[in-house]
């Protein structure tokens, strides 16, 4: 098979106007324009209203290509276009040759009949998706009155990422253009069309891996072998140096190949072959053991032996699906990895940028390794984006990030017609053929949050009925119907938060998952998370400001109070500034500038979620997972994020790191009493020994109790109860801490108060800093002068992540706190002076 690539430059125009620049394909209007400095950054204070502008226009996208006599010679010249974004009419030396109408799939279109050989054009021309939407023809009495939040009206009438039109985090630039790679085939032999991997797994010494190959299609004469082999992958970037070697030594460890004969009479063929591993290495997620991966090659080779085409899936020896076995509370919901049930900790995620081309494989990187850092072990991909690219799988196959992957559809209400129906089902067997196999894909799930609202959200019960049993038609039957026959192996759940579907109390907390927005949406004070025992929380989230130094990157020093007209456009939530400055009030003084606003409000959302998720891991069993609103941004903004659109880390991942940890403490207060926990994902038990403090704000010892024992694996128990009621006439003055040191050394804290923060009498701080620098890293002592709570570590002119960060000093004793070299993202240091000079610190006092 021979490959005509497409990508590169192109020219863009107006449609039916002079070019007006190149573009880099994959590549959009924006991306272009930008390059070319036809236009501002549009995440530049309120430019995003000039941004949404430019698409009430149509653009065309043009290149030449040569195609050789020879190749023009093969009985098969298709045109491969991996993502065009949106309304597509293509063009072939003039020729109209298709329109396509869904960003979300893949289009292979025949041209054989419109080339020549020597130089040919090809054009496409995106119609505007805004004036699409704006004259969209309703059928009678089914034009939807509900909007998502942030969105534009008809945003769901087009295949086209929902938040692309805006969300309530993310702006409205709309965007069109050809964002994946596009390419020709051109070819006579048959074809691979399909590769298919089944596991079977009898016992810990043996798996038997099925492939499957479809549709083995052509209409050339001649004989073809089908070789299919297994061989244990050496593609481990994520590993250790140790585990590299080890990885080296071992080789490869199995590969057979099987020889399929394709005969020429056949129309289409299927064939299967079956391997046996011995010995297989299990593939787990991250936390619990590591991520081997092991490759399928499926190869066609003509009668002399050349090879015409190569298929690799990676995959990895697995069973992974979710447990909804009744207990005593109703029905589990716990994802099942090699027949483990496991305290699913992550967090949801959304596009990385509104320029879908930006979105790279060193930012996906970070992205995932910063999830690993904070001991996660899934990533929901939320439904109102899009489909990330197969780099973006294959590194959470290597970093073991299990993926709950939503199908895009999320907070709106569809019209579904037969067209519209087709559509989705096609793009559902698109996307399902291209990610089935990989190692961390956990579950699939119809939708976000549509079940929930026609059950009781108010605006959806204003709309007519037929709009529900279109509902019930598209999620309920073509959805499901087009993924499971597409993969049988997978998990695949209606809609989130669900019970099972079919408006069967979808937010019943006995069974499913749930989203719980009460704290935040409802302004419930922190202890409501309390309340809830749900079986798995999906959504659950809390809003904070970016820091000063993402805040001045779209602002003027005139914008910066967040009322202005600018805070408030990177602001999408209705009244949200104003939600943090409820719980502000509620919890810390009035901060008295402008920056110390941002970090407190990142102090409270970390302290939201940890609360949270503190209470659904001492329920261990009941609940079995928490995964976060939101992961990331894709833009500067005001959001529920714990990392920012620049990837600098928010107060919430540092937390995070702490309350994911696979051994992690916490307590409560209740009753003069202080209750300690102790919540493990680890796989051994562990001895430990708890010293519990009552400390003054100097951080003199009041009271100290101790305790030891052993914590078993994967579980959650309550260590100690201990007494603090003889402190209530002293709680302005006094904090708890309980430290608890693990039989390997290592060591984890929690911090109570029996007020809220803004009533203690901290003193006023004095912290000195001493920097060390080492071969690969720095380390930053830091000796306090009592209780200082929230301590954030930062630069103005550089970006690093610290081993721990927002975390508290509680008496008079060192902290080191390691800076590793390979963790500064941006702006370096001279040496531990120049770090030390530069370095700053804020607390709560
Ligand atoms: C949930 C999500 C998103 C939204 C978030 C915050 O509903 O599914 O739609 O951004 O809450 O409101």
């Amino acid at each position: 098979m021979k490959k005509i690539l497409l990508n590169g430059e192109w020219s863009l125009a107006e449609a039916g106007k002079e070019p007006m620049c190149p573009v880099t394909v994959p590549g959009t209007v924006l991306s272009g324009m930008l390059e070319a400095k036809l236009i501002d950054d549009p995440f530049y204070r309120t430019n995003e209203d000039d941004t949404r502008a430019l698409f009430w226009k149509d653009y065309e996208f043009d290149r030449c290509f040569d195609i050789s006599e020879e190749q023009l010679l093969e009985d098969k010249i298709i045109l491969v276009c991996e993502g065009l974004d949106t309304l597509a009419d293509i063009y072939i030396n003039g020729t109209k040759i298709a329109s396509t109408n869904n960003m979300h799939r893949t289009w292979k279109l025949d041209v054989k009949p419109y080339v020549h050989s020597g130089k040919n054009d090809i054009k496409i021309i995106f119609e505007s998706v805004l004036k699409y939407i704006d004259d969209y023809k309703y059928d009678e009495g089914k034009e939807a009155k509900f909007i998502a939040s942030g969105a534009m009206k008809g945003n769901q009438v087009i295949r086209k990422a929902h938040s692309m039109f805006g969300w309530d985090w993310g702006p409205q630039t709309i965007d069109a253009g050809i964002f994946r790679d596009i390419y020709i085939e051109c070819y006579s032999h048959p074809r691979i069309d399909d590769v298919i991997i089944r596991q079977y797994h009898g016992d810990d010494v043996r798996v038997n891996v099925e492939a499957v190959l479809t549709n083995v299609t052509g209409n050339n004469t001649g004989e073809y072998i089908i070789r299919c082999s297994i061989a244990e992958s050496l593609n481990r970037s994520n590993r250790t140096d140790a585990d590299k070697n080890d990885a080296d030594t071992a080789g490869i460890a199995h590969s057979e190949i099987r020889n399929f004969i394709y005969n020429k009479s056949q129309e289409t063929y299927t064939g299967n072959t079956e391997f046996t591993i011995e010995n297989p290495k299990l593939w787990w997620p991250n936390g619990y053991g590591k991520q081997p991966l092991y490759t399928v090659t499926a190869e066609l080779l003509d009668e002399a032996g050349n090879v015409l085409e190569t298929i690799t899936k990676r995959i990895g020896l697995r069973t992974l699906t979710v447990s909804t076995e009744a207990d005593r509370w109703g029905n589990e919901f716990a994802f099942c990895v090699n027949g483990l049930k496991i305290f699913t900790m992550g967090g949801n995620y959304i596009p990385e940028d509104c320029l879908y081309t930006r979105i790279n494989r060193k930012q996906q990187e970070f992205l995932l390794d910063s999830c690993v850092k904070a001991h996660f072990n899934c990533v929901r991909v939320w439904g109102g984006g899009y489909y990330p690219s197969d780099e973006f799988y294959d590194m959470c196959d290597e970093r073991g990030l299990i993926i709950w992957q939503d199908m895009m559809y999320a907070c709106n209400v569809y019209d579904v017609t037969d067209d519209f129906a087709e559509n989705c089902r096609l793009e559902a067997i698109d996307n399902v053929k291209r990610l089935r196999h990989h190692a961390a894909l956990g579950l699939w799930c119809g939708n976000n949050e549509i079940e929930s609202a026609w059950d009781h959200w108010p605006d959806f019960q204003k709309e007519t009925p037929y709009l529900r049993a279109d509902y019930i038609k598209l999620f309920e039957d073509v959805l499901p119907k087009a993924v499971t026959q597409t993969d049988d192996q997978t998990f695949y759940w209606k809609s989130s938060p669900s019970s099972g579907g079919c408006f069967d109390f979808p937010d019943d907390d006995t069974r499913g998952d749930n989203h719980y927005w009460d704290v935040w949406h409802g302004q419930k004070p922190f202890t409501d998370y309390r309340k809830y025992f749900f079986r798995f929380c999906s959504e659950f989230g809390f809003q904070s400001f970016p820091c000063l130094k993402t805040v001045e990157s779209f602002t003027e020093e005139k914008d910066r109070n967040i009322f202005s007209r600018v805070m408030e456009n990177h602001q999408k939530n209705d009244s949200a500034n104003g939600k943090m400055l409820f719980y502000l009030s509620e919890n810390f003084r009035y901060p008295e500038e402008f920056g110390q606003l941002l970090y407190i409000t990142q102090v409270l959302q970390g302290m939201a979620i940890k609360y949270g998720v503190d209470h659904w891991r001492r329920n261990r069993g009941r609940c079995m997972g928490t995964l976060y609103w939101q992961i990331n941004d894709n833009w500067p903004v005001a959001s529920w994020a714990s990392i920012d659109y620049y990837n600098r880390w928010k107060g919430l991942h540092y937390m995070a790191r702490r309350f994911y940890a696979p051994l992690a403490v916490s307590m409560e207060l209740d009753d003069g009493n202080a209750d300690v926990w102790l919540e493990s994902e680890c796989m051994q038990d562990k001895k430990y020994s708890l010293e519990l403090f009552v400390k003054d704000m100097s951080g003199n010892v009041l009271k100290k109790s101790e305790s030891e024992g052993t914590v078993p694996k994967l579980s959650s128990s309550k260590i100690y109860v201990g007494d603090i009621g003889e402190f209530t006439d002293r709680k302005y003055d006094v904090f708890v801490e309980a430290v608890v040191t693990t039989e390997d050394g290592e060591c984890l804290s929690d911090v109570e108060i029996l007020v809220p923060y803004k009533y203690l009498e901290l003193c006023e701080p004095d912290i000195r800093v001493d920097v060390e620098e080492h071969d690969d890293h720095f380390d930053i002592r830091l000796t306090g002068n009592g209780f200082i709570p929230f301590v954030e570590m930062y630069f103005d002119d550089a970006d690093v992540i610290f081993e721990d960060n927002f975390f508290h000093l509680t008496g008079t004793d060192t902290k080191v706190i390691r800076l590793y070299k390979n963790e500064i993202i941006r702006g370096g240091f001279k040496d531990a002076d120049d770090l030390g000079s530069r370095l700053k610190i804020r607390c709560v006092r």
